[in-house]
């Protein structure tokens, strides 16, 4: 019952941060914990979310990409958000997301204390994508209310698309000979928001990377924001997920905006990636 709450709070919220965009796409002072200027959008859908997940009786902790330090409300799950995914992409009017990952543990959690997942999808419609219990499920939200589209969501079995971030000359050498092959083999699809890439794995199969980079080894992505609650959607979902070695939920953070390369997508490539990292 509380995680169908925590994911109707974040529905019901989705109005107000699409609503927010168009007058907020001007930057804030501030940068964000790990160094990135902060959209006047992101600190408004960041206090909203906190303000409302902190207002259900089985949330006790939140955190955010956006912010330093977690805040507390009590006992039960630890809650991690980041508020806009990809919020770059305001500024061309590209799509972006929201992501959740509810941790049965306090803060920093690893993805195996995750017992629940979603992601919202700001596109032409809002989509939002959940993982709870084994089971994924694809909603469409109107007027702050999901309607299951897609019940027992799977990776397709034959996978079509990827699309991997960062530079090209940056991509560590057995990063760019596994990028060669699925090159010959999947079509590009990439528009610069973790979630939009990662739904188009979900939707059509395929393999979605922000790797470890040559002058950023650590990678791109946030573990416990972005990392583990997508690697539980997607594992969920059937596929896999990995920083490299091993599943992105078996990841220990020691800190909680650590950083960590996120492979994920059909398992066969996902097999084939650590083969050619650590072959
Ligand atoms: P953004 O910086 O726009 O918030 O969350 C980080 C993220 O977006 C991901 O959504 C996206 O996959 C990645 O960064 C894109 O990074 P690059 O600009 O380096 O491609
Ligand atoms: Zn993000």
């Amino acid at each position: 019952m509380s995680v169908a709450e925590i994911f109707d709070v974040v529905a019901s919220s989705t109005n107000d941060i699409r609503g927010s965009l168009a007058g907020r796409r001007t930057y804030a002072e501030a940068e964000n914990p790990s160094g990135e200027q902060q959209l006047a959008a992101d600190v408004y859908a960041d206090q909203l979310l906190e303000e409302r997940l902190l207002a259900i009786d089985s949330v006790g902790a939140y955190a955010s990409e956006e912010r330093d330090d977690v805040v507390t409300s009590g006992d039960g799950y630890s809650v991690a958000v980041d508020p806009l995914d990809g919020s770059s992409n305001v500024k061309s009017n590209n799509a972006m997301g929201t992501i959740v990952g509810v941790y049965d543990a306090e803060f920093p959690a690893g993805g195996r204390d995750i017992v629940a997942a979603a992601y919202v999808l700001y596109g032409p419609l809002t989509t939002m994508m959940t993982a709870h219990d084994g089971t994924v499920t694809e909603y469409v939200v109107e007027a702050g209310a999901r309607k299951p589209v897609r019940k027992d969501v799977t990776l397709p079995d034959e996978p079509v698309v990827y699309g991997f971030g960062g530079r090209v000359p940056e991509w560590p050498d057995d990063f760019s000979a596994f990028a060669s092959s699925v090159e010959q083999e999947l079509k590009l699809r990439y528009g610069g928001a973790m979630i939009a890439d990662v739904n188009q794995v979900m939707t059509y199969g395929g393999v979605f990377a922000y790797p470890a980079l040559q002058s950023h080894p650590e990678g791109k992505l946030r573990l416990s924001f972005e990392g583990a609650p997508i690697g539980y959607i997607v594992e969920t979902a059937g596929g896999r997920s990995s920083d490299g070695t091993r599943s992105l939920l078996d990841v220990t953070p020691t800190a909680l905006h650590q950083r960590v390369p996120v492979h994920v997508g059909n398992a066969e490539y996902i097999d084939r990636l650590e083969e050619t990292l650590n072959g």
